[in-house]
């Protein structure tokens, strides 16, 4: 049997019909012959003539992605001229997301939808009345971002190391976290959460662009202060909707600084000032006095140059 298009006076009817076919062309040559004798066709028409179905309703629904399994999503909804007891049916590509209650044409949800995977929907619908061909209509579903996802951040762990001379200001690292999410409940927000050593001038020696990025706010110092920081960063969205709540989601990383040391101290003598003293009339090349020197640079490896400045 072919397809019928639904339409408004209900009264098309496809010739691949085979007895449906053939009562109609009867009931017209009925009608036919008795109009000369004034007797009403209704009866006749009535008798043998049958609608079919139509859907009345929307062709496009909004299905948030938060939507839960079994959760009402959409109701089918056919007419009947003949008031025909109507049987639902879903088909599709998309047609597995969803469970149909083929007598009250109720679709409840059966897998859940991601938005991150799929925005938009179709389904073909199909209503018959058990003596017409289905007819069919288009049903697209528009399913709704939810702030459903967290901000992962990318490539961890995160690691550097900052020569201990860097300049206040300089950055020193740049963090990334993606969060799957569209508009502001994708849009990430960072900040410094704790730096161990957590002490308080530790608390504001680093600060977090919002891009990620991380900059030395204080000085550091290789022989006076921590030679390794651990910052603990906190990225958060910007919030949205989840399962009716206004909602953030966040995550946190952490970044490890290991502080380089470097040769900016200068060398100082050990023991002095010196004195020395030689009987006179010595040989040339006799030991006058001895100095030694160290360097305070505790991981740089410096050799020391010795050098007589004249007064
Ligand atoms: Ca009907
Ligand atoms: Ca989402
Ligand atoms: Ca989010
Ligand atoms: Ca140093």
């Amino acid at each position: 049997m072919g397809k019928v298009n639904n339409n408004n006076n209900g009264r098309r009817y496809s010739s691949e019909i085979g007895m449906g076919t053939r009562k109609e062309k009867t009931a017209e040559a009925v009608f036919g012959s008795m109009k000369n004798v004034n007797v009403q066709p209704t009866v006749f028409l009535t008798a043998s003539g049958n609608t079919a179905p139509r859907f009345d309703m929307n062709r496009t629904f909004y299905l948030p992605e938060d939507t839960p399994i079994d959760a009402f999503v959409l109701r089918l909804v056919a007419v009947d001229d003949e008031g025909d007891v109507l049987t639902y049916s879903i088909s599709g590509s998309d047609a597995h997301y969803f469970n149909l209650d083929s007598r009250s044409g109720n679709v409840t949800l059966k897998q859940r939808v991601n938005y991150e995977d799929t925005t938009i929907m179709f389904l073909d619908a199909q209503v018959t009345d058990g003596k017409s061909v289905p007819v069919e209509m288009g049903i697209t579903i528009i399913v709704e971002d939810r702030n459903n996802n967290k901000p992962i951040f990318q490539n961890e762990p995160y690691f550097t190391d900052v020569p201990e001379n860097t300049a206040i200001g300089s950055s020193i690292y740049t963090v990334l976290a993606v969060d799957m999410d569209s508009g502001n409940s994708g849009r990430v927000s960072y900040s410094i959460e704790e730096v161990n050593p957590n002490d308080a001038e530790n608390h504001d020696l680093f600060y977090i662009h919002y891009n990620g990025t991380v900059f030395l706010n204080g000085s550091l110092s290789y022989n006076n202060k921590s030679t390794f920081y651990r910052i603990k960063i906190f990225a958060r969205d910007n919030g949205g909707l989840l399962h009716g709540q206004f909602i953030y989601q966040n995550n946190t990383a952490y970044l490890s600084v290991t502080v380089v040391d470097v040769a900016d101290l200068d060398p100082v003598f050990l023991g002095a000032p010196y004195s020395g003293s030689v009987p006179e009339n010595c040989p040339l090349g006799t030991s006058v006095v001895k100095v030694q020197a160290i360097d305070q640079d505790k991981n740089v490896n410096d050799i020391i140059d010795y050098s007589i400045i004249s007064e």
